[in-house]
């Protein structure tokens, strides 16, 4: 087989970087490890920022979206009962879009379908071959049989745990990483939202967000020990942690149920450097963790995917080299950017296991400053509603 470029993962932003190369004239191959149907099974992002809706409305699929996704205008941080709104459109005069990534995930694989671009799914032994060369190729095993496949580029959108990254020697790779001490436990259930807006709860006994998918699902989650386990987590213990943590006016109209699916996640920050080496490009997950708290993760994958679709098209058709070789610092830029949000989120919503009293305080200080402080509140609905690009 040959190809313009071999993208290897299947999931949000290996889709979405076939979706756009291929609208433009540009051929690919996507090599996906799993089925299409465990791909579609993964519960993740919730929260699209406007850049993000904008992308999928220029790759040809925003039209569900439109229909189905809830723009939201603000959203809620609390403190015990203190409730502080951020006025996205207010401050900012933006909206975020809460349409799943399930969704987005599907809506990519309908579209990749009706253009007949070329998905492989469960391969196995990708291996990456000369990445640092006029002529790299990717080796592969698919339906027991080993292949080949030449290319021009290698994109590598297979998450954290793909051979992309590691295809980058060790002495040659530098990694920057934060791991927190604890875990987001997440449900979703088919009850109808706690409240009309995200709830980033801070309490005593610990972080909580009330998210949602749509009027009769909602997705919660609460702040657990690295050490615990699914299992130890009935629906009733879940509910009761999580009536702990939300303010007292939410809980009362609360409706709860069984929960559909339960998982723990833990939390991580996360960035790998270089994001080239030659002819291969790391793209979201597989270059960057970010801990969920800022609704990052998948929003940064896209503004990854908008600067390489970018570089590789004027590559390819026009022979022109400059995205592509400013590809790295300009995604980066906005990566760090993330970063630091995230991580500032993380800290500011969390309890530390063995944190003094002095944390504790200055979380509700900081929140209580949210309050007051109009400046504060603009400062995050600025990164949350997400920096341009
Ligand atoms: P993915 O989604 O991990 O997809 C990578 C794909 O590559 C495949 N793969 C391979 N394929 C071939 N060969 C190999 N060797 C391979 N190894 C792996 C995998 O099977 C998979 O299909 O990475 P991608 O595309 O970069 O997308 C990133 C996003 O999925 C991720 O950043 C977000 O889900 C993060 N995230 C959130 N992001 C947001 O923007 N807003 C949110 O509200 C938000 N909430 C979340 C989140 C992530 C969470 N978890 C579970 C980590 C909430 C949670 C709980
Ligand atoms: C979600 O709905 O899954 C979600 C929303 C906001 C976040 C993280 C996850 O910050």
């Amino acid at each position: 087989m040959k190809t313009d470029v071999v993208i290897i993962g299947g999931g949000p932003s290996g889709l979405l970087l076939s979706q756009l190369l291929n609208k433009a004239g540009v051929a690919t191959v996507v090599l996906e490890r799993t089925s299409r149907a465990r791909v579609l099974a993964r519960i993740r992002a919730g929260v699209l920022e406007q850049g993000t809706v904008r992308m999928l409305q220029e790759a040809g699929v925003g039209d569900r979206m439109a229909r189905e996704g809830h723009p939201h205008e603000g959203c809620i941080f609390s403190d015990d009962d203190l409730m502080v709104r951020i006025d996205f459109k207010e401050l900012t005069g933006k909206t975020v879009m809460v349409y799943g990534q399930t969704e987005v995930t599907a809506d990519l694989y309908a579209a990749q379908d009706a253009m007949g671009a070329t998905i492989l799914h469960d391969v196995a032994d990708v291996v990456i071959c000369d990445a640092v060369s006029d002529a790299p190729f990717v080796t592969f095993t698919h339906d027991g049989v080993q292949k080949r496949v030449d290319c021009a580029y290698i994109a590598g959108c297979d998450g954290f745990h793909g051979v992309s990254r590691k295809t980058i020697p060790d002495d040659r790779r530098r990694e920057f990483e934060r791991v927190y001490p604890f875990g987001w436990l997440g449900i979703l259930s088919r009850t109808p939202p706690a409240h009309e807006e995200l709830i980033y709860a801070n309490s005593a006994n610990g972080f909580a967000l009330a998210s949602m998918r749509n009027e009769m699902l909602s997705r919660y989650y609460v702040q657990v020990p690295l050490t615990d386990k699914v299992e130890e987590w009935s629906d009733d213990r879940f509910w009761e942690r999580l009536t702990s943590c939300l303010p007292g006016d939410v809980v009362k109209t609360l409706v709860t149920g069984p929960s559909i699916e339960k998982s723990i996640a833990p939390l991580r920050s996360f960035v790998s450097e270089p994001l080239r080496w030659g002819r291969l490009f790391l793209v979201g997950d597989a270059a960057h963790i970010v801990p969920p708290t800022g609704a990052k993760g998948l929003n940064l994958a896209v503004s990854d995917v908008f600067y390489l679709q970018e570089a590789l098209i004027a590559a390819v058709k026009k022979g022109d080299m400059a995205g592509i070789d400013g590809y790295a610092a300009r995604a980066l830029a906005r990566i760090w950017k993330a970063m630091r949000f995230s991580w500032s989120m993380t800290t500011m919503l969390h309890h530390f296991e063995g944190e003094d009293g002095f944390a504790a305080q200055m979380r509700k200080a900081t929140l209580l400053h949210l309050s007051q402080s109009e400046t504060a509140r603009r400062d995050l609905a600025e990164n949350y509603i997400g920096l341009p690009y």
